[in-house]
């Protein structure tokens, strides 16, 4: 018997083949050294609720004032979700429905924007979301998304840029966070930008929620109108979303998730998230937040002191941006070689990066999943290492290297298992 078998033995006999490819997936995630900085391993309790029959149920609505009869159960459940969401990020609303972080993002739009309003963000390949205005998305299209970047000297965001673009286009909305930014928001400097002109802010704080809830990044909460979180990345949650923020927001937020954008809410999820944020609020996740920083930390001294080109230097956060561009190694062909070797990574644009975006001159890493092993600071430069010797081989062709890299992978991950993977 394979350990999916064991694991899924329903599954196993109804669908063989879907379950080969479930245990095929455990033991990728098993062996392979996992550096996306937007995923994690959530906990065999957070696993075991997103599997319940609570998907079963459905609940248009929120608690007490549902579509459907039958919610006895279902309004407990996502009562302790908004319950424990309020207390681990001290907000007075939270709405725990949004299906993941665009349609949050789209929920947001709706309640505080018309279609052809201006809205703004930063760039998506200066580190921003396709959410947050850029041209290809929804976002872009009905809205008239204007963006800001870094500065191109020290990639970091140049806040005379955002004060002045905001000043002259009045956005309704004014996006902060995104998805490659290595160091801290200043969500102060942000809130000021944002009263000055009159927009409406909202913190995406999906890369960072985890180290938020962990006391390992500063809180938007004074500065922002609102909070926009998925809930699978730093926050090692299931695959969702949540919408925070003061009182004053509340109904405009809740009728823009429902009715205004979606249907019935992922009850199997909302359970999920409701084990994390239990999860969230113990004395260990504050651990685990701070060590995911101090790894991400000593990762980038240790690819520093091997010669890589880091945007802003390095890191304050999860996350470390590579531009490869020294190394004379595109980062497709880096990423595609680091997964050779059993290195879990993505390309990424760099800023002002002079490649097209599924082309770039980057890869981006981060510390949440090999943090969740239990990989601490002492292990970076070996990490360090392996990237190192990958990346060189990816640029002389070296299969037999990165083979090699790939067992000295697995090697160390057998020594730290994954949280929710059979042994
Ligand atoms: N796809 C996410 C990321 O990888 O950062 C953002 O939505």
């Amino acid at each position: 018997m394979t350990a999916s078998q064991h694991q899924h033995p329903a599954l196993a006999a109804a669908d063989p083949e879907l379950a080969a490819l479930v245990g095929a997936e455990e033991r990728l995630q098993a062996e392979t050294l996992r550096l996306i900085p937007s995923e994690n391993y959530v906990s065999a309790a957070v696993l075991e609720a997103s599997g319940t029959v609570l998907q079963n149920k459905y609940s248009e609505g929120y608690p007490g004032r549902r579509y459907y009869e039958g919610q006895q159960n279902i309004d407990q459940v996502e009562t302790l979700a908004v319950e424990r969401a309020k207390a681990v990020f001290g907000v007075d609303h939270a709405n725990v429905q949004p299906y993941s972080g665009s349609p949050a993002n789209l929920a947001v739009y709706l309640a505080f924007a018309e279609p052809g309003d201006t809205v703004m963000g930063m760039a998506l390949p200066m580190g921003g979301h396709l959410t947050h205005g850029w041209g290809v998305s929804a976002t872009g299209k009905w809205f008239r998304g204007v963006q800001y970047g870094v500065r191109q000297d020290t990639g970091l965001i140049d806040f005379d840029q955002v004060r002045e673009l905001a000043l002259k286009e009045r956005p309704k909305v004014i996006f902060c966070g995104g998805t490659a930014l290595p160091r801290t928001i200043d969500f102060a400097a942000f809130g000021e930008i944002a009263r000055e002109s009159g927009a409406v802010l909202v913190a995406d704080v999906a890369h960072i929620a985890g180290l938020i809830a962990g006391g390992a990044h500063p809180s938007p909460v004074p500065h922002v109108d609102v909070i926009s979180t998925t809930t699978h990345k730093t926050l090692r949650g299931p695959r969702g979303a949540m919408l925070m923020s003061r009182e004053e927001h509340a109904k405009a937020l809740d009728k823009a998730v429902f009715p205004g954008l979606q249907g019935g809410p992922h009850n199997q999820t909302t359970a999920a998230i409701a084990v994390a944020l239990r999860e969230a609020s113990q004395p260990s996740f504050r651990d685990y937040a701070h060590a995911v920083v101090a790894n991400a930390k000593a990762l980038a001294e240790a690819l520093l002191a091997r010669g890589f080109d880091l945007v802003s230097g390095g890191t304050d956060n999860h996350l470390i941006l590579m531009d490869l561009t020294p190394k004379q190694v595109p980062g497709k062909i880096a990423a595609k070689a680091l997964d050779r070797a059993g290195i879990v990574v993505n390309y990424n644009t760099v800023p002002y990066d002079p490649r097209k975006p599924f082309d770039p001159s980057g890869i981006r890493i981060g510390t949440p999943s090999l943090t969740s092993r239990g990989l601490r600071t002492e292990h970076m430069a070996t990490v360090a290492d392996w990237i190192d010797r990958a990346v060189a081989a990816a640029g002389t062709g070296d299969e037999q290297a990165l083979t090699a890299i790939r067992a000295e992978v697995a090697d160390l991950m057998t020594a730290f298992p994954a949280p929710g993977l059979p042994v």
